[in-house]
Parts: C-alpha cells; sequence; structure tokens
C-alpha cells in the first residue's frame, strides 16, 4: 500500500474556494483519463457531537488520483485523503463535524488536475435516545425472522427490473420468495400476541439480485438470506428501502417491540464490486483468484498453543470461495466497519446487533467494535455467533473477562449453544435429562450467566420437529426449558407451531399465511392445526410466565434434582422463588427436592402456575413434587 504524500493547493482552487479546511493529496503517477466523478459516498450522513469525530469518508468514483478534497462550509472539515489503489477509484478523506454545525446536505469538493466534482454529505439530527437504541437483556425474548420467509406485504418488490424471473420461485427453497419488511410490519401485532419482545430479523444489506447456476443440487440458488452483502449501505431492494424500514423500527418500538439487526463484518458477498476492485490491496484477505479457505479448526481461536499457520487460516481464510474475508487488521477497515454498525443504529433507531461468525474476526477488533457501539450508545447490545458446543470456547468470547491473550472483547453477549444442543440431545431422548445440568455447570466459566442468549434452535440447523427422536412433547420441553433457563431466550419463527424442517434451506420454510394463496394462515387461531394451536398456546404461557416473574428473567438458578429424565431446578430473586420441573419420561415422576436448601421453610406450599399437577407442601426441609408424564410444570412456593 502506499502512502500519501503531500503539495501545496493550486493557487486557482485556493482563490475560487471561500472555505479551504484541509487540504492533501495522495501521491500518485498513473495517467489519469478524464475528470473525477463521485458514485458512492459511504458513509453519506454522520451527525453532530458523535463519538466517532472525524468520520472517515469512503469515496468511490473515477479518476480519483491526486485529489484535492476541499468543504465550503464551516460545518465540515476535511483532513487526510487518501487515494490507495492505482486505479483511482476509492478516496479515503475524514470529515470533522463542528460542533456549531446545523442538520443539512453539505457540498464536498474534489479536485484534480483534470476537474472537479462535487458531492454531497449530510449532517443529520440525532434520533431520541430515550426511545431507541434500547438494548437487550433477560426481560426480552428475541424471536428471529428470515424476512424472504415470513410475509409479503409488498408484491410490488418481488422482482426488481432486471432480476431473472428464477430468482423468485417458491417452488425453489434456495430462490426468492417474496417477503419482505412490509410483511412484518403488517404482523407485528401477532408477535405482540404471542408475547416476545424483540425481533431479530437476518441481513437486510443490499444482496445481489440474480441467480447462480452450477450443476451442484444447490443450484439454481440466490442471497434471499442476505449474507452475501454487495452494498454495506442499503436496504435489499427486494425487502423494502429505508424508508420502510425506519418505519419498521417505529412502529414496533410503538408496540414495546425491540429491532436486533443481523451484522455482517467477517465477509461481505462475491458480488460486492470490491472484489474485482478493492479500496486497499488488503482490504480483504487475498483475492478472488487467491485466497485461503477457512478450514474451520476453530478451536485454535481459544487455545493458546495454536500454531500462527492454523490460526491465521481460521482467522483470515475465506467462509466460502462465495464470501470474501475482510481484514479488520488493516486500520481503514476497521474503521469502516465499526462506522458502518453505528450508521445502522444511528440512521434508524435500532435496538441491538446479531453478528454474525464473530469468532473469525480478531478479537481485537470484537473489543473495538463492542467499544464504539457502548460509547456512542449506553445501552447498546451485541451478540455474537460463535457456533461451537462447548462452553470454554462460547464463554472465551462474552465480554466482561479477560482470555488468556489479555483481550477483554467486551462482547455483551453470545448464544448459548452448549445447552441448546444438551436441550435437543436430552428432548429427543439421546442424552439423560441431567445432561442439562451437566452442561449448565459450565456457567462456572461465564462472567454472569445472566447475559447468555439462550436459542430454541435457529437458521442454520434443522427444526427440533424434523429431529430423530422428535415428538410434540419433546419440542414442547425444549421450548419450557430454553424459556426458564437463565439467559436471554432467543426463538425462531414458526417453532410456536411446530414448523418442520431439516437442513438449510428446509429450515427456512414459508411461514404459512405469510404469502398470497397459502392454505392456512398460522396467524390466526382458526388457521392453526390443533397441534399447531397447542404448541402455540404452550409458547405464549410460557413467555407470559417469564412475564410475570421477575425470578425467571433475573433470578439465580439452583440444581435441585436430576436423573436419567427429570430435570427440577429453582429461580430465585429477593422476591420469589419459582421451581420448574421437567419430566420426559411416560409415566409420573416423583422428586423430592432439598427445600430447605433453598430457604423454603415447613409448611410453605408449591402452587402450580403452569401444566396441571397437584401441589406440594415443605415438610422436614423437604418437598415431593409429582410431575405428570411428557411435560414441565412451574411452581411457585410461598
Ligand atoms: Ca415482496
Ligand atoms: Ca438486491
Ligand atoms: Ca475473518
Amino acid at each position: 500500500m502506499r502512502r500519501p504524500g503531500s503539495r501545496r493547493l493550486p493557487l486557482n482552487a485556493a482563490l475560487a474556494i471561500v472555505y479551504i479546511f484541509a487540504s492533501t493529496v495522495a501521491a500518485f503517477s498513473a495517467p489519469q483519463t478524464g475528470p473525477p466523478s463521485i458514485s458512492k459516498v459511504e458513509p453519506p450522513s454522520w451527525w453532530i457531537g458523535h463519538t466517532i469525530n472525524p468520520v472517515r469518508l469512503l469515496v468511490r468514483g473515477q479518476n480519483l488520483q491526486d485529489a484535492l478534497v476541499y468543504s465550503t462550509t464551516p460545518a465540515l472539515r476535511v483532513s487526510n485523503p487518501f487515494v490507495g489503489d492505482q486505479r483511482g477509484t476509492y478516496l479515503f478523506v475524514s470529515v470533522t463535524v463542528a460542533r456549531t454545525a446545523k442538520p443539512g446536505s453539505y457540498p464536498l469538493i474534489v479536485e484534480t488536475l483534470t476537474g472537479r466534482a462535487t458531492f454531497a454529505f449530510t449532517i443529520e439530527s440525532p434520533l431520541n435516545p430515550k426511545t431507541h437504541f434500547q438494548g437487550i437483556s433477560s426481560e426480552d425474548v428475541i424471536y428471529l425472522v428470515m424476512p424472504d420467509r415470513f410475509a409479503n406485504g409488498d408484491p410490488t418488490n418481488d422482482a426488481p427490473s432486471g432480476s431473472p424471473a428464477a430468482a423468485n420461485d417458491r417452488r425453489n427453497p434456495r430462490a426468492y420468495h417474496g417477503g419482505d419488511l412490509r410483511g412484518i410490519i403488517n404482523n407485528l401485532q401477532y408477535f405482540k400476541d404471542l408475547g416476545v419482545t424483540a425481533l431479530w430479523l437476518t441481513p437486510w444489506y443490499d444482496n445481489w439480485n440474480g441467480v447462480n447456476n452450477c450443476d451442484k443440487p444447490w443450484c439454481p440458488n440466490t442471497y434471499y438470506h442476505g449474507y452475501h452483502a454487495i452494498d454495506y449501505y442499503a436496504v435489499e431492494d427486494r425487502f423494502g428501502d429505508m424508508a420502510t424500514l425506519r418505519e419498521l423500527v417505529e412502529k414496533a418500538h410503538g408496540l414495546g417491540l425491540k429491532i436486533i439487526q443481523d451484522q455482517v463484518a467477517n465477509h461481505v458477498g462475491s458480488r460486492h464490486p470490491w472484489v474485482t476492485d478493492p479500496p486497499l490491496d488488503d482490504w480483504f484477505h487475498g483475492t478472488a483468484a487467491k485466497h485461503a479457505l477457512n478450514k474451520f479448526q476453530n478451536s485454535v481461536l481459544l487455545s493458546p498453543h495454536a500454531n500462527s499457520v492454523e490460526f491465521r487460516n481460521t482467522l483470515d481464510g475465506w467462509f466460502n470461495d462465495d464470501l470474501p474475508d475482510m481484514n479488520q487488521e488493516q486500520p481503514e477497515v476497521a474503521r469502516y466497519e465499526i462506522q458502518n454498525a453505528l450508521w445502522w443504529i444511528g440512521t434508524t433507531g435500532l435496538d441491538a446487533i446479531r453478528q454474525d461468525t464473530i469468532q473469525y474476526m480478531p478479537r481485537q477488533f470484537i473489543r473495538d467494535l463492542s467499544n464504539s457501539l457502548h460509547r456512542q450508545y449506553p445501552k447498546m447490545w451485541m451478540v455474537g455467533e460463535v457456533f461451537e458446543r462447548d462452553a470454554a470456547q462460547t464463554s472465551f468470547f462474552i465480554g466482561g473477562h479477560k482470555g488468556w491473550d489479555g483481550i477483554d472483547t467486551k462482547l455483551d453477549s453470545v448464544f448459548d449453544f452448549p445447552v441448546w444442543n444438551a436441550s435437543l440431545q436430552v428432548f429427543t431422548n439421546k442424552l439423560p435429562g441431567r445432561a442439562l445440568r451437566d452442561q449448565l455447570k459450565y456457567d462456572a466459566l461465564y462472567p454472569d450467566p445472566l447475559q447468555i442468549t439462550t436459542l430454541t434452535n435457529n437458521h442454520d440447523t434443522p427444526r427440533f420437529m424434523s429431529l430423530d427422536g422428535a415428538s410434540l412433547e419433546g419440542a414442547r420441553l425444549h421450548m419450557a426449558f430454553t424459556l426458564s433457563v437463565r439467559g436471554i431466550p432467543q426463538l425462531y419463527y414458526g417453532e410456536e407451531i411446530a414448523m418442520e424442517g431439516k437442513e438449510d434451506p428446509d429450515n427456512r420454510r414459508d411461514f404459512p399465511g405469510g404469502f398470497p394463496g397459502d392454505a392456512r394462515n398460522a396467524f390466526q387461531n382458526s388457521g392453526r392445526t390443533p397441534d399447531q394451536q397447542r404448541m402455540w398456546e404452550w409458547t405464549r404461557d410460557w413467555i407470559k410466565l417469564r412475564r410475570d416473574h421477575s425470578a425467571l428473567r433475573n433470578g439465580r438458578l439452583i440444581d435441585l434434582y436430576y436423573d436419567d429424565d427429570a430435570y427440577v431446578f429453582a429461580r430465585q430473586d429477593k422476591a420469589e422463588t419459582v421451581i420448574i420441573a421437567i419430566n420426559r419420561a411416560d409415566r409420573e415422576k416423583k422428586a423430592t427436592v432439598p427445600a430447605a436448601s433453598i430457604g423454603l421453610r415447613d409448611g410453605a406450599e408449591f402452587t402450580s402456575l403452569i401444566g396441571t399437577t397437584s401441589g406440594a407442601r415443605v415438610t422436614n426441609g423437604q418437598a415431593t413434587l409429582s410431575i405428570p408424564p411428557r411435560t414441565a410444570v412451574a411452581y411457585n412456593v410461598r
């Protein structure tokens, strides 16, 4: 990478412009072929009084070699322009927003020896922090939506101009199906009725509109899932636009629902214009033609004994050939991505971030990103996907403690894949009931187990009902356990109606009733089958139980009883004690629990809160619970 030199401002330019706040120039020798032009500015806007000031712009255009940049207003001051690519396609420039600036759109001028171009940069009024940027805690229940597969609220965006017909085909599980942001807006009351408090949407960045063809079983395919960004600053045109997204956030907030953005800083899509024309030589790890593939030796990211070859491969290797890996150790990349994360939050007022494949990015970067989020938005919350069944590895990435490398990632939460996995195994009868307790003991590794995000499932794994050994009762136990164990629960759309689905993309079927011509409408009680309705009411009731009992949200977890078929635990805070008793066996379970150990006096009564079962009374420091077969019950004890 070349470094910028400097050159004195041409006299005619100085005379022509009233305010010239800075100028430098990128040393460069390649011939220019014409006047400069500008096609994109990232970010296109920023805020007065932001914790990041100056903001670093990445300006894309043509013939930007040797560019000088001028501001014509005291509201904006420019510094440190730098063109790092030989083609003159990208100009980096820092812009300081004055404290006294007023919101509005201001021109910045790019001048080279062959001409001049102007681009607009907007200063925005910040959104009200009292009603935006709310963060997530164990008070919340998160619901994961895949916009393309949930509800089609706007048929006019199903087939953007120029997109092939095969890209939009509901018969193809790898094509776009037409779901969008309007479909989510139209169904916000559904989430309220179910009782969830936050929606995580899979990525809404703009993705390529075309179809990949090949002779493999996974073709033809599209990027309906959103993980192959071609523009970090645009909303997917099939899902809506920025105005629709802002409307979604505002309307969700109006109903007390939070919005979580799925961010993907580790990689972009191979159709991103950077891939053939990167801003810097080291913008990515390698090139489309020459790069390492990640071998996913993930444990080397944890081990202090890892060799550097394996370690670098796991951090720098491409997730696949279609997902170029960003180089966050290049400071311009890190700055770009941190600003991008903040820009979405500030622009839309969203409440939290789910960060994709977070462990494949340097821990220093995770820390810097987390710190930047918290510095600007004190309540901002980010959960990282560390898809590991080993709690040593998931806990290594959560913030609040330093790893052996001396780094505290400051990451607010990680998904609890270890406990999720144990629950799937137990409730499909592959592991004994006590395996839940055996996994939960590794909470010793986490600074605060209440901050872990527990999940029933997500879009990357088979749905519960399609696992070997699955039953509706098992699905109900898995749901009840996830909603009552410590942490911040996250559900996946359709689990509340026991949807089936094997490996991706079968686990991403359309939500029934969200699309024109659907035979059933599961958004309404009358449109659900009896089994769907039972599962829906069960899910709603356990969410409500959690909402009604602070101990389930914030209380300490205490193991009371565990054997081959049962797990009984208390959730206890200063206000109350709630007992959760789960029995997966086909017959009633008598479980005697050490009531005195959690401060319950003789004579205290166990009263059933959910599920039909008799109560119990504490005698000689113990209580014997009768847990009906294949169900979960909850008791209040007074
Ligand atoms: Ca649509
Ligand atoms: Ca698109
Ligand atoms: Ca990486």
